[in-house]
């Protein structure tokens, strides 16, 4: 554990790597509509312990608890209305007697398109909801700004730090202004990037490795110029969130240019993968951001089980020497991967091959 990693250094060795709360382990929901059942999530609390054991492993430097943080930045990415929705979800559908955990079965979607919010919590959730594999149980607003927490005390260090990891759990990317979903509430990096600029960044770029399209952080950045949005992944034609992440969506107004999505097809190998990567990188450095936040997932995992990259364990250090060869400061958050066994080492391989 944090003990363990600190130690794994030595007296007077410590120096900033990585943030992580225990506390994540609030986010236990037991539920997620899967295939026409209810299975155990793939979001599960033990991904970040398995990415936590094996930075203690691999001497990746010190674990970090989060401080305390003024939340008001959260404002400033989400909807008010949304904020207060996920304070009191689970309360509200506590109170209609439901038995299991809330789960949205109606959306305003496209034949009844309506802007009206419910007061019933059954309405709002469909309102409020982008995908309903995502259960909300007891603790999960507590965990999800316990995530917000994390990523905003590695803001703070990273004013000292080349690098820094933040174990964001749960995840954020698809999380948008006001809505939930493929197991995201809070979009965290997108809240790091808005506390950065708050504090001065003129350009941020958000370069989300994760197997799924960041639709939630495309959305909130779309019309802005700011900060640069780029996103591998599997194409929307065969993959979740389905709704966003073509090749053509290149932001809007004062946001056109500075968006940009490379969808691959299933099978996609490292070597297609790469090429993108370097065409991405290739087009970060021409924005010349004062800060390059990564949105990590390891779902590109040949061993995946909800995902169809062919990622080996081996050429992760490859992805992380690729990212830092950018030498610019480098945030990374954690997103997705759900093949657990392998979730640390590949994980730690993106951060090992940044550091050499
Ligand atoms: C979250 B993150 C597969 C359904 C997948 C949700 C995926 C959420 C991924 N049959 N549904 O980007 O890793
Ligand atoms: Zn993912």
């Amino acid at each position: 554990g944090i003990r363990d990693a600190q130690e794994s250094r030595g007296l007077g060795d410590v120096y900033k790597r990585q943030v992580y709360s225990k506390k994540h382990y609030l986010r236990n929901s037991l539920t997620e509509l899967s295939g026409g059942q209810l299975v155990k999530p793939f979001e599960s609390p033990e991904r970040i312990e398995f990415i936590l054991n094996e930075i203690s492993k691999r001497k990746l430097g010190s674990i970090f608890e989060p401080t305390n943080q003024n939340l008001d930045i959260v404002y400033k990415v989400h909807d008010k209305n949304y904020i207060n929705f996920l304070e009191t979800a689970w309360d509200d559908w506590i109170k209609e007697g439901f038995l299991g955990e809330a789960i949205p079965t109606v959306w305003p979607s496209r034949s009844m398109n309506s802007k009206i919010i419910p007061n019933n919590i059954e309405g709002k959730l469909g309102y409020y909801c982008l995908a309903n594999e995502t259960s909300i149980s007891q603790g999960t607003i507590e965990a999800a700004y316990e995530s917000v927490r994390v990523v905003l005390t590695a803001v703070e260090m990273f004013k000292e730090e080349k690098s820094i990891f933040a174990l964001c759990r749960p995840p954020g990317h698809h999380a948008s202004k006001d809505q939930y979903g493929g197991y995201c509430f809070f979009n965290n990096v997108a809240i790091a990037a808005e506390k950065l600029i708050e504090e001065g960044a003129k350009k941020i770029a958000i370069l989300d490795i994760d197997f799924h399209h960041g639709n939630g952080t495309q959305e909130i950045f779309y019309n802005r110029s700011d900060v640069f949005f780029i996103s591998l992944h599997g194409d929307p034609m065969e993959a979740f969130p389905h709704f966003l992440g073509h090749s053509d969506e290149k932001g809007i107004a004062e946001g056109e240019g500075y968006n940009l999505n490379y969808p691959m097809p299933p099978n996609t190998s490292y070597n297609l993968w790469k090429n993108n990567l370097n065409a991405a990188i290739s087009n970060v450095k021409k924005f010349s951001p004062n800060f390059l936040l990564v949105s990590l997932g390891v779902d590109t995992f040949e061993k995946d089980p909800i995902s169809f990259f062919k990622l080996k364990s081996n050429d992760y250090f490859d992805v992380g020497r690729v990212i830092s060869s950018l030498d610019i400061p480098t945030l990374f958050v954690m997103e997705g991967g759900y093949a657990i066994n392998e979730i640390g080492t590949n994980t730690v391989n993106v951060l090992k091959g940044f550091e050499d």
